[in-house]
């Protein structure tokens, strides 16, 4: 199958666009190909979306909620169908993949809910017979640039807000993950979203991605993926005033106390490191362990580590599936001999598998644990994205915040105790945008603001009623029913 882009209601095929081939991480079987659409198919992306917005923003948002809704039930209908897809074209497991495909459904019916809210304020004015309110008001078209680790829910989670408050929007996917992208557009001409509201462009970022943080009438750009790509689109975007949602890395970490329940937490460490084959921003890369519970610590999660079948998703026994792809399976790599080098212990796995079927033919990554990590090290510092996690020996509540703050992201933190002192220390303490208690660092859900503190973005979260204010404006408006030409208090008064 050949991937067509999706631009004001048609599946458009550019004569001359490179097409590359989508691989499936698992077996490396070809699975479709895709177009690397270039600056002119962004262009004509945007002029759809700028003139449908007009309209848009003008449908009463109860009834774009209308829209929403049958979006959800379609993802709901299309499940399983939409599941298959995710593990085929990304690699995680089946039930990690229905559990995303869940995710879209919930943000669907979640923001569809604020059709019929999307508050506002209403405030006493300083003066007599003048009413005051703020509303949210649309801001126009969006850009939205999204990774391959949560091809359907991270761009849920951008796109249902944008849309709710009545922008449009230009969605460039990652190339890695254009299937489900394809199944979302698929989705919204099914329901029949008016044409130009949501328009699917696929190709790289340097040229898609730079062309929409560049054209002058897209007003906001939501990213989510690295730090140096992040960088770049807040440098760009700075240029040319944009306002820019950046989520970006994470080097999150389970503290356990020693007053821990130790088969939770290695279960809570188990979960979130190797699930989803370590390739989540919330995922845990670091344990931050009591000194006093270090060695039953490490007993337990090595032994928990055998029932961890790795191979391909689509096989219901297995609970860790490949990497994304050939460069990633290389970096684990690189940051495992690094871990060795820096002198750290490893305590089980630190492989590639590559020579006996099926992992001949894909990307697979041993669960690895690395322990008698420092936390200068760079393992104990950097983001690696597998399945990889460094264990740090601590004497203190004090020091495990102290060393769980001292990474330059601050996406999610977790900590296992059983006293309420500590527990309650901790999450006022751990500088993440994300806290958990006795569970691990992943499982976030979609009405809570999604993101994180320093390196990990810029102040914008996804998700919840937060994203609103990504894709709204504020506007304050004074409604003076005296008569007259009341000067406001501050010109009257001095
Ligand atoms: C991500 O890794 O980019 O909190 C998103 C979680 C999921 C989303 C992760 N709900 O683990």
């Amino acid at each position: 199958m050949q991937l067509k882009n999706y631009i004001d209601g048609k599946w458009i095929s550019t004569e001359g666009l490179q097409y590359i081939p989508v691989v499936n991480p698992a077996n490396g079987e070809k699975l479709a190909t895709v177009p690397l659409s270039t600056k002119s198919e962004v262009d004509q992306a945007v002029v759809a979306a700028k003139k449908a917005q007009k309209q848009w923003a003008l449908v009463p948002a109860p009834k774009r909620a209308e829209f929403l809704y049958e979006i959800g039930f379609k993802l709901k209908e299309k499940k399983e169908h939409l599941a298959r897809i995710l593990t085929k074209e990304m690699g995680k497991v089946i039930e990690e993949a229905r559990g995303e495909v869940q995710e879209g459904i919930d943000m669907a019916f979640y923001m569809a809910g604020e059709g019929r809210r999307l508050f506002g304020e209403t405030t006493p004015s300083e003066l007599a017979d003048k009413f005051a309110m703020s509303v949210r008001a649309p801001i126009g078209v969006v850009g939205l640039i999204t990774p391959w680790n949560f091809p359907i829910a991270i761009a849920t989670w951008k796109s249902f807000p944008a849309i709710i408050a009545g922008n449009t929007v230009v969605w460039k996917p990652s190339i890695e993950t254009p299937l489900m992208a394809y199944e979302m557009a698929k989705i919204f001409e099914e329901v029949g979203l008016p044409n130009g509201v949501a328009n699917v462009v696929f190709g790289t970022g340097p040229n898609v991605g730079s062309a929409m943080v560049e054209h002058p009438d897209v007003k906001v750009i939501s990213f989510t993926g690295s730090n140096a790509t992040g960088s770049k689109v807040a440098e760009l975007g700075g240029k040319h005033l944009k306002k820019v949602s950046l989520e970006m890395g994470g080097k999150n970490a389970v503290i356990v106390m020693d007053d821990a329940n130790l088969q939770l937490a290695v279960e809570g460490i188990i979960w979130s490191a190797f699930g989803t084959a370590g390739q989540r921003c919330t995922a845990c890369s670091r344990v931050i362990v009591h000194k006093d519970v270090k060695n039953d610590l490490e007993e337990m999660l090595v032994s928990a580590l055998s029932s961890l079948t790795i191979g391909d998703g689509l096989d219901p026994t297995v609970k860790v599936g490949p990497v994304i792809n050939k460069a990633a399976l290389e970096k684990i790599n690189h940051y495992v001999q690094i871990g060795k080098r820096e002198g750290a212990t490893l305590l089980a796995g630190g492989k590639t598998l590559t020579t006996t079927p099926p992992f001949d033919k894909g990307f697979y990554f041993e669960p690895t644990i690395f322990t008698n990590v420092k936390n200068e090290m760079i393992i104990a510092q950097e983001e690696i994205f597998g399945p990889v996690v460094s264990i740090i020996e601590v004497a203190s509540l004090e020091e495990a915040i102290e060393v769980n703050n001292s990474v330059k992201f601050g996406l999610s933190s977790s900590i296992f105790s059983q006293d309420v002192n500590k527990i309650f220390k901790a999450q006022r303490d751990l500088d993440t945008g994300i806290v958990y208690v006795n569970a691990g660092t992943t499982g976030a859900e979609i009405h809570l603001p999604f993101g994180g503190t320093k390196g990990t973005g810029n102040g914008h979260r996804d998700s919840g009623q937060a994203a609103l204010d990504v894709y709204t404006e504020w506007k304050s408006i004074y409604v003076d029913y005296s008569g007259k030409l009341q000067r406001a208090q501050i010109d009257t008064e001095n």
